[in-house]
């Protein structure tokens, strides 16, 4: 991308934290065994099995779960489902950990079972994603998505000569964190008056339908000069789809996330830019509020982790920030 310089969202701007003033609530961890003593076990509930980032959200939480003293075990559903993600949690309450690190696959249909953990008096920690009822967690850490989405949208501008259609490649209504990144761009797009916006259209967190997406969009729209794909699995398949096409670099791309295969495609020019997050820090934040709340101590609410985007220009500098396949 000429001229292209790190656009760094955030090593000092999003990674405030916003004290809400949660308490972690003043009684020890409710999981326990019969001794009624705190569990130390923690419990990471991901919103979905095998997958870069929310391998490398486990990575930092087993760091800071060893460095406190505390067992860390993860169970994840095989699919981003929140019908397959709710018997897990109904398994996890019945081992009662002193805590729950979860990253709700529904805004809705997760808060539920999570409140039965709640009640149980296992502590709730929201890592990535969150439910609408604001009132089962002890502390939410995710990135600050809507400003990603902004930023993808000043980038993807950049590169199309702030001119042009442009789509939003969405994953599933009711995934807070790509929903956020959606509307974000959506508000900044608006800003660019020659660039048309064709809306956005949900691939279901599936490769394919991306990629069977952006071919579609293409036979519609000859004049398609940009796509923004929310996240890893949309970025991967809109790579795919625009390859297949043979509009790889006429069809400029932004991706969300940073996993191996999408760092490829940077380098191969299959996308032009990444916004990434940092799923490490997320994992590690959360461990540190599970415990605080477990052991009585205050939480902090809702923590706000960095993004950065990354181009082909600057991509050996910001490898911290790529996604691991393992620990
Ligand atoms: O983008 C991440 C995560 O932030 C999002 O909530 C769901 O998709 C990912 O896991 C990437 O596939």
């Amino acid at each position: 991308m000429a001229g292209a310089k790190a656009l760094r969202l955030g090593v000092a701007v999003l990674a405030a934290v916003t004290l809400a003033g949660c308490g972690g609530g003043g009684t020890i961890g409710g999981g326990g065994d019969s001794s009624g003593q705190a569990s130390k076990k923690l419990v990471l509930i991901p919103g979905v099995k095998a997958e870069p980032f929310y391998i490398s959200l486990r990575c930092g939480a087993e760091e800071e779960a060893r460095k406190r003293g505390y067992e860390l075990s993860e169970q994840a559903p095989d699919k981003f489902e929140a019908s397959l993600q709710t018997p897990i949690v109904t398994g996890v309450l019945a081992t009662k950990p002193g805590g729950v690190l979860i990253a709700p696959t529904d805004d809705k249909a997760m808060a539920r079972p999570m409140a039965d953990l709640k009640n149980a008096g296992i502590k709730v920690v929201e890592v990535d994603t969150k439910v609408t009822d604001a009132s089962i967690s002890v502390a939410k850490i995710s990135s600050n998505n809507e400003q990603g989405g902004r930023k993808a949208a000043e980038t993807l501008a950049k590169l199309v000569g702030e001119k042009g259609s442009v789509l939003v490649l969405n994953t599933k209504a009711g995934t807070s964190t790509t929903d956020m990144r959606a509307k974000g761009f959506e508000e900044e797009i608006k800003k660019y008056p020659n660039i048309k916006y064709l809306g956005q259209q949900y691939t279901d967190n599936e490769p394919a339908k991306a990629a069977q997406i952006v071919s579609a969009t293409l036979s519609a729209n000859p004049d398609l000069a940009g796509v923004f794909a929310t996240n890893l699995n949309t970025g991967e398949g809109a790579s795919t789809g625009l390859r297949n096409a043979g509009k790889t670099g006429a069809v400029k791309l932004v991706g969300f996330d940073a996993s191996p295969k999408q760092v490829d495609e940077l380098r191969r020019g299959g996308v032009d830019a990444l916004i990434a997050q940092d799923p490490a820090g997320i994992g590690r934040r959360g461990v540190e509020q599970a415990v605080a709340a477990i052991e009585g101590k205050p939480t902090e609410g809702d923590i706000q982790t960095d993004l950065v985007a990354i181009t082909r220009d600057d991509m050996d500098q910001q490898s911290k920030y790529f996604y691991k396949t393992s620990c």
